[in-house]
């Protein structure tokens, strides 16, 4: 080979390394430290640039590549591979006199009391044991049956979070280290991912476990790359070449490596502190972005673990102390349905209230009339309830064996319990939605008018579900318009209300008239348009006239707009009905801003027609940011004070400005109050 041609090869070979270290080093940061030095388009960019040259060059590839996370070609079955050491469960626990217990065996046993234990959430997702030869990640198995396991390397590769080398210096790396640990999903991935399973008419998984078991046993790991897998690792097999002295030494280790581990962990403490633990980490169970289904205990002393050794199916020297389960069963006392915002009818169990971790469910969604049928749910089944985080509790499965021939299945009625219009059957993608189609349902005006006030729309404190039932019920809301055309005395007079508190609802609401382009368009509550769809297409228009009066084909073109929401919107936007909803909400003095403020309609605001004196560093904006928002609003920018300025906007280190506003009583606004009253203008 010419010359020229060698060290042109070096330099593609060093570019080809240097890219390697980088997105390693990135992915890193990404995945494990959750701290990412740059944008998901340089790193896409990077990888593209080092997937075009190994492709040319497969030479300059290697299997610690980040090319390698994508996913390999398809197996046509698992191979099996035995564990060096085999891979043990642990004892349960159940309450604190099962781990005294557990501490007076292991006292008893090693003849002494100083015992100190390493503890940490027990992840339930699916454990694997991790292979590293020199440092580099040669194979990954499944517990399997603890003796032997499946290989699944190609999919464990694509796991973001698994370090492909081991981070440090080369020369020292260990010959051999079997790193143990479970790969689980986290909560909003596992949504998501069932959210668009259900999108593509696939079966949606019960659990994040199973969604992770499912995902790791994939024959082609082009499938598991896309899914959110990630990963905490808690021990090791075998290991040549290092060693540990403690539990806790040992995660610090293997964190240097480069391994994700659990941030709750707690490293040697006494049994007192043990239980008091427990308490602690069951509060926080609920936080957690992961599903933990207990505590592990471990002796945190490698020797003294030597010294208590195994059982067959688990260590002496450890047990898992297991929390009140998230699945209980129940009895399912009738089936009622329910009117949704868009007249979407769901099926809704009523339950014989239970206590499920530490809270009490007494109804739990059904979804539809297909999920009834496909889980042969009834009337008087006992059956199996989940509830996981903050979402709505569901029956996972009726318990077959204890039915007793009594049971009555479900029928969908045929009207709407509510305004009692036909219940229509439609077909929406693969699955069947019933629909009161009857668009001034009751049911559907109270959950319209739920969705227009909530947090991410209209956010009007004050106006809870039951006052907006109320309300309805009443007559006095019969339109979204009406929201701010209440009064104070007829709010007074509802039973719910109190003088004050229906005073500072009057102020809510006129607080609530500012409101950015990407709320309002939430608050409209159109079909398949969420929060970020919201979002996405604020962003594209500058005010709502165009959003309204825009086309299929250029909501399709914003990226993240898909063609259902683009029709769904230009639908809702075309009916004459909702034209008029919104010309009458803006004609009650609601004014709606986008980055760069364009305001619609009057300019009835606070700061409409205020003289107002900036001064002072504000941390959210400039003062000319600040000055723009605020003219636009109508209002006078002064530089100095007089006894006609109405408002003083004082950021930090105001000085001299804020004294004489002071003497001369203008009425002084801090940032927080300030943003406040803009809220999301910004
Ligand atoms: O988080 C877990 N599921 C978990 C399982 C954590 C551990 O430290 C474990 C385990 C199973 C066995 N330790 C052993 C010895």
């Amino acid at each position: 080979m010419p010359k020229k041609c060698v060290r042109m090869n070096d330099a593609i070979r060093k570019e080809a390394r240097r890219l390697q270290k980088e997105l390693t080093e990135h992915s890193y940061q990404y995945h494990v430290l959750d701290d990412p030095l740059i944008s998901d388009s340089e790193y896409d960019d990077m990888l593209k640039k080092l997937i075009e040259i190994e492709e040319n060059f497969p030479e300059f590839s290697s299997p610690d590549s980040p090319t390698k996370r994508v996913g390999a070609p398809p197996l046509t079955g698992f191979q099996q591979a035995l564990h060096s050491i085999p891979m043990l469960s642990l004892d349960n626990a159940f309450k604190d006199e099962d781990v005294l217990d557990f501490h007076k065996r292991i006292v008893k046993n090693l003849n002494r009391e100083d015992i100190l234990y390493t503890i940490e959430p027990k992840l339930d997702g699916v454990a694997v044991e991790l292979k590293y030869e020199n440092g580099i990640l040669v194979q990954a198995i499944t517990r399997g049956d603890a003796i032997t396991g499946e290989v699944v390397t190609q999919n464990v590769r694509t796991i973001r979070s698994v370090p492909l080398k081991l981070h440090g210096d080369k020369r020292k790396m260990p010959s051999l280290l079997e790193v143990r640990g479970e790969v689980i999903i986290r909560l909003p991935d596992f949504l998501q991912l069932n959210k668009i399973r259900l999108e593509q008419g696939e079966t949606i998984f019960a659990n994040p476990r199973n969604a992770a078991a499912g995902s790791l046993r994939q024959l082609d790991s082009k499938i598991t790359a896309t899914r959110p897998l990630d990963i905490f690792v808690y021990g090791t097999g075998l290991v040549e070449g290092i060693s540990f002295q403690s539990q806790a030494q040992m995660l610090l280790a293997l964190k240097k490596f480069g391994f994700p581990v659990n941030p709750h962990i707690l490293p040697g403490v006494t049994i007192g502190s043990v239980l008091k633990f427990y308490k602690e980490l069951e509060a926080l169970r609920e936080d957690l972005a992961y599903e933990i289904d207990g505590m592990v205990i471990k002796v945190d002393d490698i020797f003294f673990q030597r010294q208590l050794g195994e059982k067959i199916k688990s260590p002496r020297w450890a047990i898992a102390y297991k929390f009140a389960a998230m699945q209980k069963t129940t009895l399912i006392k009738d089936i009622i349905v329910q009117v949704g915002r868009t007249g979407v009818i769901t099926p809704v169990a009523i339950l014989e209230p239970v206590n499920i971790g530490g809270a009490m469910v007494s109804r739990a969604t059904l979804h539809n009339e297909d999920e009834i049928k496909r889980k042969d749910i009834r009337i008087g089944d006992i059956a199996l309830v989940m509830r996981a985080g903050d979402v709505i509790p569901k029956v996972v499965k009726i318990i077959e064996s204890r039915r007793k021939g009594d049971e009555v299945p479900f029928e969908m009625p045929g009207h709407c319990p509510v305004c009692h219009s036909k219940i229509e059957k439609i077909k929406l993608d693969k699955s069947n939605i019933n629909k009161c189609v009857n668009t001034s349902c009751q049911a559907q005006l109270k959950q319209r008018i739920r969705h227009f006030v909530s947090k991410k729309a209209f956010d009007i404190d004050g106006l809870g579900n039951k006052i907006v039932d109320q309300l309805v019920d009443e007559g006095m809301l019969l339109s979204f318009a009406d929201v701010f055309s209440l009064e104070k005395e007829k709010l007074a007079l509802l039973d719910r209300l109190a003088q004050k508190s229906a005073f500072n609802l009057i102020q809510a609401i006129e607080k609530s008239k500012i409101i950015s382009l990407r709320r309002f368009v939430y608050a409209l509550g159109i079909d398949h348009t969420g929060e970020n769809a919201a979002k996405l297409i604020s962003e594209q228009f500058s005010n709502l006239s165009d959003i309204m009066e825009t086309s299929e084909e250029r909501l399709i073109q914003i990226n993240g707009i898909g063609p259902e929401t683009a029709s769904s919107v230009c639908r809702f936007f075309s009916n004459f009905e909702n034209q008029m909803n919104i010309k009458n909400i803006i004609a009650q003095g609601v004014i709606l801003t986008n980055d760069q403020p364009i305001i619609i309609e009057s300019f009835e605001n606070i700061f409409n027609n205020k003289r107002i004196v900036l001064t002072g560093t504000l941390q959210s904006m400039t003062r000319s940011e600040a000055k723009k928002i605020l003219e636009n609003l109508g209002a006078d920018i002064t530089s100095s004070i007089s006894s006609k300025t109405d408002f003083l906007i004082a950021g930090e280190q105001a000085g001299s400005k804020l004294e004489k506003a002071e003497k001369a009583g203008v009425q002084i606004l801090d940032e927080t109050r300030f943003t406040a009253m803009l809220k999301d203008y910004l």
